[in-house]
């Protein structure tokens, strides 16, 4: 085994003076930051025993911070304390720790695997991306521009992964969006003109109180008012029920005020007779540990309660808060804030990933304009232009990290 210390000013060049010097089978054994720059320790013909021993002598010739202070005197010593040399002392510790490494030192150690088996990967899929780069372009084109869409890796994977390799040119540009538009999952045309008892849900601030206005006047277009009940659940915020109570003045609709302790049931029975009533919940996080009360007590109601979640467009961390309100079963969910998001490829993914219809998307504060039905092109165009609109370029080295599948290859194998 031959083993190399390499300097150089960062990672990539030190990567590149390894694959030059020592071929693609070397194997970095280390990596640090040193002024200047970062150091590579690399071997051929790699053996871990050996190379185990090579690594210790190295980091025994590097300059060492001065012991600590031994914790406890030992129980009998050898000869008087004040007699008793430090390096004396230290022997024996170092000779168990040659057999048995302390918890500090195997942390150490775990940490240095850790981040050679992260360099390894990053260099296998760096590699795997360029070989895709030559031998299938045209895939890497639709993974690039699928990318740019902010689409999770698997979904951006499998959507490639149905564009035929024989398809090139303008039809290879147009597939994949029509792709991703035919998994949308679309909600039943507007559901709300149906009626019943319905719940929005979702996390503070998506625009809950604000749709329920709208889809209160929506309702209001084609029915009576007075077929509308409003109910709000939420009793955390101060100013949470004057905003619903003012739309609902506004439009002409009764608003009815439901605290924690009050059944929920009971009050819906009292409004049978309205043919929409539409529920407002108080936002919670999705990592509140009082939302399971919340999901609870509306599923407490059953199936004549349907929920919908508001997802912000504009929000991060809709997978999570769409995989959260999954035991409530929603019926659907409505995509808001859409004119203030950079980017939709994360609610897109979501709702794809969890197969949760979309129903309604709004577009702005404005009641009831603002509010329309989701379609699914409409949507993909919307992702797509605002992916055009966007001057964030992508790296290959972010591409590689998110499409290779470095831990397929056989060299993965060596990681620790
Ligand atoms: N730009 C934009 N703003 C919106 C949209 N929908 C709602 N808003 C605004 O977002 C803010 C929060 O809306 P609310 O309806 O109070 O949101 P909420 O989910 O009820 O909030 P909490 O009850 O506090 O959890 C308000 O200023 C709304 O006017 C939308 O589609 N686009
Ligand atoms: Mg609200």
């Amino acid at each position: 085994m031959k083993i190399k210390r390499f300097v150089a000013k960062s990672m990539r060049d030190a990567i590149r003076q390894v694959r030059d010097e020592q071929g693609p089978d070397a194997v970095i054994l280390s990596n640090r930051r040193v002024p200047g720059g970062v150091e590579v320790v690399a071997a051929t013909d790699y053996d871990a025993a050996l190379a185990q021993q090579a690594l210790r002598q190295h980091a025994a010739h590097e300059p060492q911070p001065p012991p600590p202070p031994p914790q406890t005197p030992p129980e009998k010593p050898r000869r008087s304390t004040a007699t008793q040399r430090p390096t004396e002392a230290a022997a024996p510790a170092a000779q168990q720790a040659a057999t048995a490494p302390p918890p500090s030192e195997l942390a150490q150690m775990q940490r240095e695997l850790g981040s050679m088996r992260r360099l390894l990967e990053e260099q296998l899929a760096g590699l795997q991306w360029n070989e895709l780069k030559r031998n299938q372009p045209q895939r890497v084109a639709v993974l690039r521009a699928l990318d740019k869409l902010g689409l999770s890796a698997d979904l951006a994977r499998a959507i490639a992964d149905e564009v035929p390799p024989s398809v090139e040119g303008e039809a290879a540009r147009l597939l994949p969006a029509s792709l991703l538009a035919r998994r949308i999952p679309i909600g039943p045309q507007d559901p709300i003109l149906d009626g019943g008892v319905i719940a929005l849900v979702g996390p503070t601030g998506v625009g809950k109180t604000t749709t329920i206005a709208k889809l209160a006047a929506r309702f209001a277009r084609h029915n009576r008012a007075r077929d509308i009940a409003l109910v709000t659940l939420d009793h955390y915020r101060i100013g949470a029920q004057e905003q619903l109570f003012s739309y609902g003045r506004l439009l002409g609709v009764p608003v009815h005020s439901v605290a924690p302790d009050q059944d929920l049931g009971a009050v819906l029975e009292q409004l049978s007779d309205r043919r929409l009533v539409l529920v407002d919940t108080a936002g919670m996080s999705q990592r509140d540990h009082t939302l399971g009360q919340q999901i609870d007590r509306l599923r407490s109601l059953g199936p004549r309660l349907h929920s919908y979640v508001v997802l912000a467009a504009n929000a991060s961390g809709t997978d999570e808060v769409v995989r959260r309100f999954a035991p409530l079963q929603p019926a659907g969910c409505v995509l808001t804030k859409l004119d203030e998001a950079t980017s939709i490829g994360a609610p897109l993914s979501a709702v794809i990933g969890q197969a949760l219809p979309l129903s309604y998307v709004a577009h702005g504060q404005r009641v009831p304009e603002d509010l329309h039905l989701a379609h699914a092109d409409r949507l993909v165009l919307c992702a797509v232009q605002l992916a055009r609109a966007t001057t964030q370029v992508v790296d290959d080295d972010s591409l590689a990290r998110r499409y290779s599948n470095p831990s397929s290859s056989p060299a993965a194998s060596i990681h620790a």
